[in-house]
């Protein structure tokens, strides 16, 4: 194991037992117990720990590359969604979509995501926005997870956007809307954490308060999209929730990076959303390294800022775009992001930790971070199992 990063270095080995990382360390080490274990060689090929993408919308029905062509001649992002469309126009599309047909929009762009190798995925809901939507796009989230080989951490993002219907009354639809079909799909067992998008196109931090307020009565973790396209105060709202993550985070500060620190609320970045939106001010990566924020980087694939169903790319984009290292993209794609979905059983070759793995016909983890567009995969390992992506 290289202690730089999370990758195995040549003339290793690694020893699984059931859904387990038993050992792993120099070839050289090996215990003698395990030297007649059945094995596999992998001919010098490098081994990561399965990646983790933890901020996406991947459950979503339609598309909306109109808009993409729309922003292209000048409109902005907030333009279109003042104008009824953006998050809405998804909406509309969700709402009239099948449990099935949102899993089988759903599967080729988590496959995509699968084939390099990922091996653990959140999934939102939030285009919903009534309760019977809210839910059926939790359960298809479940579903993917039975479907393929992948952990689905599901959060709940009923307060992503305020609907037609209550237009002008997000309270009403927090009350009325919002914080029963959180209750009803909790009591489902269908929400693992609770989200919100604290925006001047979305909720206030005191909307978003009461939000919070909700999920540590029923004893849910909460994370939150904050300072995305403004600085609403929504990163220190998040840490003084003890919030999991804080996402998007352009506009974010330094008293903002020092009370995340405290809180141990890491920092998700979304590099897809900066690029499709050409947005000017990137994160304040420096403050969070100073104030050792841990930094995690994810796709926030979903059809409107983020069509991206590539996490290797999120990582060059993090890179390119951010300032990030290839060792932070990495520890971003697998062991920080594990903590942002508040799983401490993966992310890292360690023994104790799942056995998720990814295997690659690369000979450097730099390598696969700069290469845009091939899927250098060799094969993944799923809880101690091996999978075709
Ligand atoms: N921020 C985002 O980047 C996504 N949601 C959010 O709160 C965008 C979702 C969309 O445009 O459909
Ligand atoms: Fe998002």
């Amino acid at each position: 194991m290289d202690p730089s990063g999370p990758w195995l270095l040549s003339d290793a080995a690694i020893v699984l037992k059931a859904d387990r990382i038993l050992w792993s360390g120099p070839m050289a080490d090996l215990p003698p117990e395990h030297r007649e274990a059945e094995s596999r060689p992998l001919d010098g090929r490098l081994v990561t720990p399965a990646l983790i993408d933890a901020h996406t919308h991947i459950v979503h029905a339609g598309h909306r590359a109109g808009e993409f062509e729309a922003r292209l001649e000048g409109a902005s992002y907030e333009e279109i969604a003042r104008a009824g469309g953006g998050i809405l126009s998804t909406v509309r599309a969700t709402r009239a979509a099948s449990e099935d047909d949102l899993v089988a929009q759903a599967l080729p762009r988590v496959d995509a995501l699968l084939a390099e190798g990922v091996g653990t995925l959140e999934v939102k809901s939030g285009y919903g926005l009534d309760h019977d939507t809210e839910l059926r796009m939790l359960r298809a989230a479940r579903r993917i997870g039975e479907e393929r080989p992948v952990t689905v951490r599901t959060s709940f993002l009923g307060a992503h956007a305020v609907p037609p219907e209550f237009k002008g009354h997000p309270d009403a639809y927090l009350d009325e809307v919002c914080l029963p079909a959180l209750r009803a799909a909790h009591s489902e067992g269908l929400v693992d954490a609770v989200d919100g998008f604290c925006e001047g196109i979305a909720f206030t931090p005191g909307q978003i308060a009461r939000l919070f307020d909700e999920a540590r009565a029923l004893g849910l973790p909460v994370k939150l999209h904050a300072e995305q396209l403004s600085h609403l105060g929504g990163a220190q709202l998040a840490a003084r929730h003890g919030a999991l993550s804080a996402d998007h985070l352009e506009y974010a500060t330094d008293d903002d990076a020092k009370a995340m620190a405290a809180s141990g609320t890491v920092a998700t970045l979304l590099p897809g959303a900066f690029y499709t939106l050409k947005e000017r001010q990137a994160p304040p990566v420096a403050a969070f390294r100073d104030q050792g924020v841990p930094m995690v980087v994810a796709t926030d694939c979903n059809p409107g800022s983020s069509p991206l169903s590539s996490l290797l790319l999120a990582m060059n984009m993090a890179c390119t775009l951010f300032g990030l290292t290839v060792q932070e993209s990495w520890l971003g794609a697998t062991a920080h992001a594990a903590r942002a979905l508040g799983l401490s059983d993966r992310g890292s070759i360690a023994p104790g930790q799942r056995a998720d793995l990814a295997l690659w016909d690369a000979e450097s983890p730099a390598e696969l971070v700069y290469r845009l567009g091939q899927r250098p995969l060799h094969a993944r390992i799923h809880g101690g199992q091996w999978c075709r992506s």
